[in-house]
């Protein structure tokens, strides 16, 4: 079966009770869109968890970029040349979007550690797509930015497929479902609080674990969602 959970943001329990109650195993793929870490306290065990597993195919987050850019600012401090630049990326990361508590873990990790996070980090893709039982889908962290209808995902910038807030009124896809974390789905619909939202070839799968408590995970297999909370 292929799964997609996203948002994570160190909910490290939960992540793992997500993949008892879905039986997870070599034969399964699991999709994860990224913001593995940050806000919740155990973001660098999901992310070493992750990076033990074959058959998890890890997706960039703005929070991983947040965090790869400061360990790369971090690597070229002596040299600087924009100085004001590399300052604003890490307290915006660890001051406005809950980053401090994975700095200061990292920081605490053996060099070895902290090399097998930075490679793991500088080498996550951007976008999947997949056919699963006729179905298509696109699958990114956060969207595809300005709307347009059947836009290529390699036709848009970084920070679109990363950042931005889609507007979930518009079907931006007449032949794929766009899956995406991102976004807490209370955001969207308070109705949807907990729960996985789907409309206008829209399905958005953060349920806002660290702000809610519960975690969804969506099969692309039989379309069915699961939940732990
Ligand atoms: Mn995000």
């Amino acid at each position: 079966m292929n799964y997609v959970i996203s948002d994570v943001h160190g909910c490290y329990d939960l992540f793992l009770r997500m993949l008892e109650k879905i039986r997870f195993s070599s034969a399964d793929t699991l999709f994860l869109l990224g913001d593995a870490a940050d806000r919740g306290p155990d973001g660098l065990p999901v992310l070493f968890d992750v990076m033990g597993r074959s058959n998890v195919v890890m997706h960039l987050g703005n929070h991983e970029d947040m965090f790869r850019r400061v360990i790369q600012n971090w690597e070229n401090e002596p040299n600087l040349t924009d100085r004001e630049a590399a300052d604003r990326t890490f307290v915006n990361w660890t001051e406005r979007n809950g980053g401090d508590v994975t700095w200061q873990a990292y920081l605490s990790l053996t060099e070895e550690r902290q090399r097998q996070i930075r490679d793991f980090l500088l080498g996550l893709r951007l976008f999947s797509e997949l056919t699963v039982n006729g179905r298509q889908f696109l699958l990114v962290h956060a969207g595809v930015g300005e709307y347009w209808v059947n836009k290529r995902p390699e036709d848009c910038e970084l920070r679109d497929l990363i950042w931005t807030r889609m507007d979930y009124s518009r079907a931006y896809y007449t032949d794929r479902y766009l899956v995406t974390g991102h976004t807490p789905t209370v955001l969207i619909d308070p109705a949807c609080r907990g729960r996985i939202f789907r409309g206008n070839n829209h399905i958005v799968v953060d349920c806002g674990a660290v702000y809610c408590g519960t975690l969804g995970c969506l099969c692309l297999d039989t379309m069915e969602e699961i939940y732990v909370s």
